[in-house]
């Protein structure tokens, strides 16, 4: 099969589900031709089957901003009749299933549009008044939507007023490159002594992130045993938890490393993932997390209950209470043969339920049931 993939390219979990999905699939002898503003950031090599395929942006200081969705929905109708796709699949309605949109009223040649809908697209900006309208027709265009998690498919489902629940299909994790593994020593020594718990969080330090309440539980955390936080990931809200961890003079605790091209590393040695999102559809980083044996203290909400299995794999406590999520994290960490038996939880739990050979077979199958609508 031909096939198209729009992402956004950042290091957002979107971007790299899109990403290794596109790989894993030419590994399977699929051409998968990315077409994306830029090149996505776990896209670093392109093969025999993998392509990409840039879209420009022409700006005119008449236009409001360069019209990076109109620019897409034409790269895409130039890409799909070059190239002959059979499929495009893209990441987020909005704008991206509004492109494909597009692109197939531009395009004379027939191709089907799967769209996966990843939280922060249908939860987030969808949701706006501004964008409502658009982001259900995006939708209901697509000849088939696909959620990462039951929480996300209903909710998509009822706001939208949808007729089909979404198909959901689970991200899922390599757990060859996510593992435990034996790292020099000194790797874990620039984070934390011997004999201090490691305490990492990932993420694009968004608002809805919370990134100062992993400051607030670590330091909590960090009165009742020796500790260091990770604060991995760059954003909006990263100077903020920085002045946090300052004026609670715990900054000598805590390390901001920005993003890493090779998180995999930071995670192999850490004790605990900590996240305190109030909105996640998911939670691909904490799935990274636990691939590497690593168990997850966070709130329960979203999708987070369908990944992490409480008091097995991690611990999910009430939204916004940054004291339970300190004890939880605490309980998981105090004792060395709790703290082993969660470890060896979450690995499992990241190897029996979310493979990546599931995943790409979970597509697959998508791909296989959209062959017979008619376009
Ligand atoms: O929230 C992020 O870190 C980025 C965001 C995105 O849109 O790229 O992630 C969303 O998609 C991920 C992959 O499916 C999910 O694991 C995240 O839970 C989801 N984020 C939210 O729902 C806020």
């Amino acid at each position: 099969m031909r096939l198209g993939i729009t992402c956004f390219a950042g290091v957002g979990g979107s971007g790299i589900v899109a990403t290794e999905l596109g790989k894993g699939l030419a590994a399977r002898g699929y051409d998968v031709h990315f077409i994306c503003a830029e090149m996505p950031f776990r896209l670093d090599d392109l093969s025999e089957h993998l392509f990409f395929h840039q879209v420009h942006m022409f700006a005119y200081p008449v236009l409001q901003n360069p019209q990076y969705d109109l620019a897409l929905a034409s790269r895409l109708s130039e890409v799909i009749a070059e190239q002959e796709l059979d499929l495009l699949h893209v990441h987020y309605a909005i704008p991206h299933a509004i492109s494909a949109y597009l692109a197939r009223q531009i395009c004379a040649r027939p191709f089907r549009i799967v769209t996966t809908v990843h939280g922060t697209d249908t939860r987030l900006v969808g949701l706006d008044p501004s964008y409502r309208p658009i982001t259900r027709f995006g939708l209901q265009q697509s000849d088939m939507v696909t959620a990462v998690s039951h929480h996300l498919a209903e909710a998509t489902r009822d706001d939208f007023a949808l007729a089909h629940t979404p198909t959901v299909v689970y991200n899922f994790v390599d757990t060859q490159r996510f593992h435990r593994r034996a790292l020099p020593p000194c790797y874990r020594e620039n984070f934390a002594h011997p004999d201090e718990r490691l305490v990492v969080h990932v993420s694009n330090m968004r608002p809805v992130k919370r990134v100062e309440d992993i400051v607030r539980a670590f330091a909590r955390l960090q009165r009742h045993l020796p500790a260091r936080l990770v604060l991995v990931g760059d954003g909006p809200d990263r100077l903020t938890a920085e002045r946090l961890a300052c004026e609670l003079e715990i900054a000598d605790r805590v390390t901001c490393t920005g993003n890493l091209s090779h998180v995999e590393n930071v995670l192999a040695v850490a004790d605990l993932f900590l996240m305190a999102s109030e909105v996640e559809s998911f939670g691909l980083a904490a799935l990274e997390a636990m691939a590497c044996g690593v168990p997850v203290a966070a709130y329960a909400i979203g999708g987070l209950p369908e990944v992490v299995e409480i008091g097995v794999s991690g611990a999910l406590v009430p939204v916004y209470d940054t004291e339970a999520l300190a004890d939880a994290a605490l309980e998981i960490l105090s004792a060395p043969e709790r703290l082993a038996a969660y470890r060896t939880a979450a690995r499992t739990r990241a190897e029996t339920a979310f493979p990546e050979d599931a995943g790409l077979d979970a597509y697959e199958a998508c791909y296989d049931a959209v062959q017979t609508v008619t376009v």
